[in-house]
This record gives structure tokens, sequence and C-alpha cells, in this order.
């Protein structure tokens, strides 16, 4: 049914273009996408006026102009483009956008679907909710230009470039039926993550996980710069994409017609592809790596958009990236020039008299949960199911009496996940993520019940590979970050552990998650999704084999920057706490959980049931460490780490020793956020209950696991703060002995000793001599490592005695 003023009405088809779409067909899907690039431009300029009623004024323009014009209209065609698809073959997609700054595109998108208007009904389909959704872009009190958490449909903010695909990825693992189409901008296919994330096709199980589609967007231009993927010859580009396993299909033009058959008839044979992929795996089995399907789409930047100003191109070119006319005021003859970009797409033709979008163009969009706007996956929260848990006591190690027993924390955790992982085999929700070395982060148990993700070829010498596994290591904690960042967001559960100072690669992608968080926290419709947790071992003070290179407990002073609600830093003292801290971590939700924790064999000291008392407060007083029972201490030992708390209770052994009429008070701290006060951090301690652990005038000797000035941030406003002496490191040490680690970085229990002596009044002469015999010590212990090589025997076998 067209109508000569309708939008049906067949454009102007060039003779000679094939493709599965009828004339009526394409007309209204070529004004679908009209209408969707009229809101994008809407949302970038207008302020009024939103249907062109009356003749434009500059009074209907923002004073501010900002957005990204350039990426919109390759976003909008293929937003257009993938809803065909999903009606057509009724799927379950979602989109992911690489180039996220193009937010006015999902925005109209949602918006001309029904999916926006549902969560934020204000925005309504009708003349005045065109002008709240054009007044709230970019504006303050409205929605940032980016596609950012308030946008629904949306799992991938897109502001920092490099993640689109491993987000896509993340989000496909066991979801097989969830089809994720991903565009990625050809800027950001030249980032170091994105282009490691090619190779998650090696990781894709095509019976037991979704798939994805990535769409290349090559309009051939950046911010300032063409692209390198757009400028290559397009054999190299064609040998790169098939060299990382896939099968690309270009699609390439600047006439819309052509352009649309193309594309509806690449889409149309990748999905086939996936598709015959997919069924022959569910019924043969997932034996080897198929070549999955892309799309290559060169369109020109800011397609559509004014071809030029002033003498200089804008269309097809980098200078389309932001927003094409600026400083409308002085230059009456840019507000001719957008009213006549506006008017271009015919808006009368699109929305009927209401300001609604006509109904033969609504009816292209898919229904209810099969609008990617609304699809449930990318509001993750929704299909959250919690985790089966065992009883982490079951993995408890007997601690007798505090010191008596030795064990590798992060094995005894290994045995905890390997039962999660067994537990939720069925219900297919939680992956364990690293760089290549879960295995020396001793968390190997978890290939008792599945191997690694390996879907590449096999030789009969490897361990734990199966294309059904459901631990995930690639050499790039970009991706296994992506990875687990995708799967999280789409409302399943996992853990990352990695060497303590390469974590520090993903500090910006840990940034944008964190953002993320904070964001979906104030919008009452994201449900709360599982948390991102980290474990960090291979830790600064045991860098056995390597040294310098893997020295850097910073991570954490980077994440305490992030809003307190947020995120969560435990440094649990041994393995039955670090199993407390686990349960803890994998059941919450919406935070960042940063453990960090030791996996060489070391001095337990607190049995399960006083792990679970000492965890439960996050800091404490070691009663069986300390002989301040008749009052205030003569002084404060406190740490926080596995290494610093093993120096702190030999530093206290020997201050035993040394002066036994010394009052000293042992407090250990797992939860580091419980120093801040409770104004900045919900963990925080009330003043109170700070001052009775810390006192208020009496010396602390702060024995800490990171950078000293951590600990002097958290708890400056405290009322003992001036008291507080902080130890921690100093970034000292190379491949030495692990005693010799604490003695460089002045965290060794001989230094503590002095420290106490410096700082407690009246140890006299006692205190000269003693101090003396420590720095005796010190010599003695470098002469020892530089002779034979390791510790003193009275460092390696001292154990807390009762
Ligand atoms: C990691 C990162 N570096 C730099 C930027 C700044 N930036 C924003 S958009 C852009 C260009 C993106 O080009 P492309 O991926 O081709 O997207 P397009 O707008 O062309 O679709 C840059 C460099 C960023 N957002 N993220
Ligand atoms: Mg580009």
């Amino acid at each position: 049914m067209t109508t000569a003023t309708s939008p049906l009405e067949p454009a102007p088809t060039p003779t000679g273009i094939e493709g599965p779409l009828s004339a009526p067909e394409l007309a209204r899907m070529n004004a679908y996408w009209r209408a969707a690039n009229y809101l994008s431009v809407g949302q970038i300029y207008l302020l009024d006026n939103p249907l062109l009623r009356e003749p434009l004024s500059l009074e209907h323009v923002k004073p501010r102009l900002l957005g990204h014009w350039g990426t919109t209209p390759g976003l909008n065609l293929i937003y257009t483009h993938l809803n065909r698809v999903i009606k057509g073959r009724d799927l379950d997609m979602i989109y992911v956008i690489g180039p996220g700054h193009g937010g006015p595109a999902i925005v109209a998108h949602t918006y001309l679907e029904g999916s926006y208007g549902e969560i934020y009904p204000d925005v309504s389909s009708d003349e005045e909710g065109l002008r709240r959704l054009f007044k709230q872009f970019s504006f303050p009190g409205g929605i940032p230009s980016h596609v950012a958490p308030e946008v629904p449909g949306s799992i991938h903010e897109g502001g920092e470039l490099g993640y689109a695909l491993s987000h896509a990825f993340g989000a496909a693992f066991d979801n097989p039926d969830l089809t994720v189409a991903c565009v990625i901008g050809d800027g950001e296919a030249e980032t170091g993550p994105l282009a490691a994330s090619w190779h998650s096709n090696k990781f894709l199980n095509p019976a037991d996980d979704g798939a994805v589609l990535p769409i290349l967007h090559l309009n051939g231009y950046k911010i300032h710069n063409p692209t390198l993927l757009a400028r290559i010859p397009r054999e190299e580009l064609e040998s790169l994409l098939r060299g990382y396993g896939w099968k690309p299909r270009f699609v390439e033009g600047s006439e819309p017609a052509q352009v649309h058959q193309a594309l509806a008839t690449a889409l149309d044979a990748s999905l086939d592809e996936i598709a015959a992929i997919q069924r022959d795996a569910r019924e043969r089995g997932a034996s080897h790596r198929p070549q999955w399907p892309m799309v290559v789409l060169r369109t020109p930047k800011g397609w559509t958009g004014p071809a030029r100003i002033e003498g200089r191109r804008i269309e097809d070119h980098w200078r389309s990236h932001q927003v094409p006319l600026t400083d409308l005021a002085a230059h009456p003859e840019r507000l001719d020039e957008l009213e006549r970009w506006l008017r271009s797409y015919r808006p009368e033709e699109l929305f009927d008299e209401d300001g609604a979008l006509h109904t033969e163009l609504a009816e292209l969009a898919p229904t209810g949960t099969r609008r990617m706007g609304a699809n449930p996956h990318a509001n993750g929260g929704e299909l959250v199911r919690d985790l089966r848990m065992p009883d982490f006591r079951r993995y408890a190690v007997d601690v007798p009496s505090p010191g008596a027993t030795t064990a590798e924390a992060t094995r005894v955790l290994g045995r905890l996940l390997r039962d999660v992982m067994q537990l939720n085999l069925r219900q297919r929700n939680f992956r364990l993520f690293g760089a290549d070395e879960n295995a020396s982060n001793r968390l190997d148990a978890a290939y008792d019940v599945t191997a690694k993700t390996w879907l590449e070829g096999a030789s009969p010498d490897d361990e734990n590979l199966a294309s059904d596994g459901r631990v995930m290591e690639i050499l790039s904690e970009h991706t296994c970050q992506g990875w687990l960042e995708g799967y999280l967001l789409t409302g399943r559960h996992g853990l990352f552990s990695s060497y303590e100072a390469f974590i520090h690669i993903v500090d910006s992608m840990f940034n944008q998650h964190a953002k993320w968080l904070k964001t979906t926290r104030e919008l009452s419709w994201r449900r709360p999704i599982p948390s991102l947790n980290y474990l960090l071992t291979s830790h600064v003070w045991r860098q056995d084999h390597n040294g310098f290179s893997h020295q850097d407990p910073g991570f954490i002073d980077h994440v305490v920057n992030k809003k307190a609600d947020v995120v969560r830093v435990y440094l649990p003292p041994d393995a039955n706490s670090l199993l407390v801290v686990a349960d803890r971590c994998l059941r919450s939700r919406n935070l960042v959980n940063v453990v960090v924790a030791g996996k060489q064999s070391a001095q337990q000291f607190l049995d399960i049931e006083a792990a679970v008392r000492h965890c439960a407060r996050g800091v404490g007083i070691w009663d069986w460490a300390s002989n301040d029972q008749d009052g205030e201490p003569d002084v404060v030992m406190a740490c926080a780490g596995d290494v610093p708390t093993l120096e702190t209770l030999a530093a206290v052994d020997l201050l035993r020793r040394h002066f036994p009429g010394l009052s000293v008070r042992v407090v250990n701290v797992v939860d580091l956020m419980t120093l801040q006060p409770l104004t900045e951090h919900p963990h925080g301690l009330s003043d109170r209950e700070f001052d009775a652990i810390f006192t208020t005038d009496r010396p602390v000797i702060f024995n800490f696991h990171g950078y000293p000035w951590l600990i002097h941030r958290l708890t400056s406003q405290r009322a003992n703060h001036a008291n507080l002496h902080v130890r921690g490191y100093r970034e000292e040490g190379t491949t030495t002995t692990p005693f010799d680690m604490a003695v460089r970085n002045e965290i060794d229990r001989f230094g503590l000793v002095c420290d106490v002596i410096d700082r407690v009044d009246g140890l006299g002469a006692r205190g000269d001599r003693v101090r003396q015999a420590m720095r005796a010590k010190l010599v003695e212990h470098a002469e020892h490592v530089c002779r034979y090589g390791e510790d003193l025997p009275e460092v390696t076998q001292w154990a807390w005695q009762a």
C-alpha cells in the first residue's frame, strides 16, 4: 500500500541492482533508515520544532552542539537491517556497538521500536516525546552522548574503543540461541585489545555457545585521520581477516539502494552460514573451529550529511566525525544548510500528524523482547541465576593453632572453584578466565571437572584442552577481561585470575566497567549483575622465578579511586580467610571485588570459624597474638596481606622475647575498605570502632602488602593518623629470596622491631641494644643470602608458637 506522499514510495532503484529486497521493502527500509538518521541529527541539533513544522530558526537549535554524526548513519543502517533479519528469522539478537560515540543512532532506533519509551515514558511517541528526545541528548540533566548504560539494549558503552568484540563474545558464550551483532569501527580495529580479540573465534563452541557476527565498519576515517584498514589494499585486508580465521563478505557503496541490497544479501548469507555451522555442530558435535562469517561494510563516514561545507569535504571524510555545522549564530547560511539537511530526510513522510512513526514503518521493527532495545540479555540482571555454591567450610585447612600448618592458599581456593564449576555445569553460568596462568596460579583443580576451551588443532601431548572446556585462557588480559565483562553483563558469573603485576594491563577496562556499574546502580530498570571478581596472585612478595618486572601491587591503588559503593579490596592473610572472602565475592552483585592472595606454601593462622568471624568484620584484633589484655597497648602492630602478616607476627615474637613487659596489640586487616571512614565507604569503620582498634594515641606500625601511601590515604581522617607508620612496597627487589624481598622493602621482622623501638617511649638502653642486634641480623641476612642463595634457617624455620 503506497501513496504518493508515503514513505513506501519506492526509491528510484538504479537498474541492474539485485538483491533479496523487493522494491516496496527496500523503500520501507530506506525510509526507516531516513527516520533514524533524522532523529539522530535532531538529537544533535534541535531543542524545539522537532518535526520542522515551522521554518528552522536559531532558537530551535541547541546552544552547545555536542555529539558524533560521522559514525551514526552507518550504525543506523545496520540496525535497520538487523531488524529485518531478526523479524525474518525470529532471531534472539543483541547489538554491540564499538563506535559507541554514535549514541544518537541507538537512542533513535530504540525510540522508533518503542523500547525506549517503555523505560522512559516521558519520551513518548508523539511530538512532545520527540521534543524531549531531542532536547535530552548531550544536554545537562539529560543523557550522555554515547551508548551508555542509560541506553536500553546496550551492554557496551563504546566510549573507550577496543572492547566491542571481546564483549560480544563474552555475551555469546553459553547462550546457544543468541546472536550478537557487533560493529567494530575501522579506527577501533587499530587498538591492541580489538586486534587481539579477533582470535575469540577460536574459543566459541558452535554447539553450546551462541554466535557473533562482526561487522567491520570501514567508513574510512577516525577523528582526524584516515584508518589503516580502509587504506590498505583490499586483498591485504581480506588476508588479514582470513588469517584471523574469519570469512569476510564485503558490502561497499554509497548509493543507498545498492548498499541496502548488498547488505541484505550479506546478512542473509552470513546468518544462513551461522545457522548451518550451528546445525552441523549440534547434530554431529563441535570437533573443530568453523570459519565464521563476518561483514565488512564500506560506506562513507557521515553518509547522507552535508557533502561539503564552505568548500571543504565533509561527507566521506573525517570532518564529519563530530558535529559538521557549528557556530550557527555567526553563520546564518549554516542554519539554512542544517535545515536542508534535516528536510532531506522528509520527516513529513515518516511521522504522522501526532508525531508518531507511520505504522507501515513501525511494523518493520521486531516486537516484544525481540527488539534489540528490550532483549533481556542486554539487561543481564534479568536473567541471572544464583550460582549453586558448595559449603566453603568443606575445603577448610585444618589449623589446630595459629602457625601450626602450612598451605598454598590459591590451591585451596582452586578446590572450591572446582566444585563451583561442577555444581554449575548444568546451568552453564560460571567460567574461569586467565591469561595462560590458571595452573601457574594453582587453580588447576578446575581441570578435574572441565578443560580449557580450545577449538584449534590438537596434539597428543596436549593437556586439559577441549572444545567444551569452561576455563578460558588466551594470552591477552584485555581479551580475558572483555570476555568476562560480556559474560557478567549478560547475567552470568566468573572469576579472572592474574599475576598481580600484569593486571594493570586492564586498568582502563576496569575503569570503564566500574563506571558502568556506578551508573547502572542509579537506573532502577537495570537489574544487578554478578560482580567482577579478580584474584591477584603470584604477587609482589613472591617473584621467585621472575623478579622486578613482575612486581607491582599498585592495581589496588587504582581501584580505590572508583566509587566506594562499587569496589571492594580484600587481602586475606591465609587460606581459610581466602575461602570465606571468595564465597562472599562469588555471591555478590554489582561490585568489583579484588582479592590479593599468595600461591606459595605459607603458614596458616586462622581455623575456618576464626576466619569466618574475622572476615565478617574485615578487620580485627588478633587476641591470640596480642598481650594487651590488661588495657591500652604500648604499640599496635597492624598488617594487611599474607607476607606482611607473617613478618608482623615474627616481629611480635621477637618483641616478646626482647621486651617481655611490652604490651603489643596485633591487628589484621582483610577488607581494606574498613579503613576508610564510614562516610566514604559502606564498609568503613565508624570512628569509634576504628579508635577502639587502633587507639587514639599509641604508635601503630602498619605492615602493608602494597604501596604505603594507600594506607595513609585511607586513614588520613582518623584520630590516630599522626601516629601511623606504614611499611610497604618501596619499588625494591629483584630475583632474590622471599625474605630478602621483605628486607629490601623494609617490611621485614627485624626492621619492624626497630620501628617499634624508635616509636615506643621508654625502651631505654635495652631498646638500643636490641636495635643493634636487629641491625646485625640484617647484615647477617645479607651475607647469608649472597653466599648461599637462600634465607637464614632461623627465618625459614620460624613459626608462630602458641
Ligand atoms: C581507546 C580510545 N582511544 C581514543 C579514543 C578517542 N576517539 C573517539 S572516536 C575515535 C575515532 C574512532 O574511529 P572509528 O573507530 O573508525 O569510528 P567511527 O567514528 O569512524 O565509526 C577516537 C580516536 C577513544 N574513544 N578510545
Ligand atoms: Mg571509522
